[in-house]
């Protein structure tokens, strides 16, 4: 029987902070799912982290966490290629290539420029500017079909669409040009505390963590903000209740129950019930997460074992690309 090739996902999250409810929800949990259909790739974007000051200490730290974090979350490492970006400098050597086929006014226009450029005054630096370009390297390297990210991505995956077909307009068909996987719940969910913004480890309070203790978790959901209203005030409406709506996006994606569905649970009910339910839900999902995770942490043989292993088996693929490119170009070969 013929083989069926199949297709290629491929993804990545900075290390620039702990993970988190956003984290998981808007990317990971669909990653996970798709372990068996597609041939998945996914890494730690620690090259991109240094666009903002690291501590060098931490910044190891925190991928090597990260790593043991998506193993926990079910990323199986024999199942998946998981890798550190800048164990394969194929990635740092395509993103030299396409900076010179990305217009200066493309990357202008975007929004994660203009909000981290303002949010660090202090170091608008050019890695932050041609971010966007390494992530085209990191997704067109591996040819990938599908990029499953969160909604705030979508607009780089769209300018490395751009890239590539500038790209194969002049060279032939290089690279695959790839699409945005976006999840229908959980593509974005909101702070506790400022439900009009996402949630960001960049803004803890009011942030999940996946390596919360449920207590913590609990305290969190008790202090969220929602609204004044009495009598029926568990329903969904994202412009009047951004915080019970943003509460029911977390509920409904962790439990698969409809917002009807939600709102009939809670008919009569105040925040009193509704809140810890949510905190309950998140517990119960989390619970086995951290456990798995703060176990692997200790396990470090294992963990360099895998993302040795991660790097060798992503620098076959990238490579062969590199090559292409490298070649296309007019570069000569050893
Ligand atoms: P930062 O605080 O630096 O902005 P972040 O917490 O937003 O970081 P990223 O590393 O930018 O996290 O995102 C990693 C992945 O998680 C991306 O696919 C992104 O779209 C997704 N993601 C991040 N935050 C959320 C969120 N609040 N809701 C849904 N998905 C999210
Ligand atoms: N920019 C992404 C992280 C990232 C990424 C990628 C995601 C870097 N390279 C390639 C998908 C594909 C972020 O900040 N979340």
């Amino acid at each position: 029987m013929e083989e069926v090739k199949k297709k290629r996902m491929l993804s990545g999250i900075q290390p620039s902070g702990d993970l988190h409810l956003g984290n998981y929800l808007g990317a990971i949990v669909n990653w996970a799912e798709r372990t068996e259909e597609y041939d998945c790739f996914y890494f730690m974007a620690d090259l991109h982290t240094i666009t903002v000051r690291q501590d060098p200490a931490e910044l190891r730290k925190r991928s090597l966490n990260q790593l043991a974090q998506y193993i926990a979350c079910g990323l199986d490492p024999e199942k998946n290629v998981l890798f550190l970006q800048s164990m394969v400098p194929a990635h740092s050597q395509l993103s030299w290539v396409l900076n010179c086929y990305t217009m200066f006014g493309e990357l202008q226009r975007m929004t994660q420029f203009k909000d981290k450029s303002e949010k660090h005054r202090d170091n608008i630096n050019a890695g932050l500017f041609t971010y966007p370009v390494l992530m085209a390297a990191d997704i067109l390297l591996y040819q990938a079909d599908f990029v499953p990210v969160g909604e705030d991505q979508k607009q780089h995956v769209e300018i490395t669409r751009d890239i590539a077909e500038r790209f194969n307009g002049i060279y032939g068909d290089v690279f695959k040009v790839p699409t945005p996987l976006i999840a229908k719940t959980g593509a974005r969910i909101y702070g506790l505390s400022t439900p009009e913004d996402k949630m960001s480890k960049s803004v803890p309070d009011g942030c999940v963590f996946l390596m919360d203790e449920p207590d913590v978790i609990r305290k969190k959901f008790k202090r969220a903000v929602t609204d004044s209203d009495t009598g029926r005030c568990v329903y969904y409406d994202r412009e009047k209740k951004p915080g019970v709506a943003n509460l029911m996006n977390i509920y409904s994606t962790l439990t698969g129950k409809t917002y009807e569905e939600i709102e009939k649970e809670f008919e009569g009910k105040g925040y009193g019930d509704f809140k810890p339910a949510v905190a309950e839900a998140v517990v119960e999902k989390l619970t086995p997460i951290r456990e798995e995770a703060s176990r692997l942490i200790k396990d470090k043989a294992y963990l360099s074992d895998v993302y040795k292993q991660g790097a060798e088996r992503a620098s076959y693929v990238a490579n062969r690309t590199l090559s292409k490119v490298y070649k296309k170009v007019g570069f000569l070969q050893i």
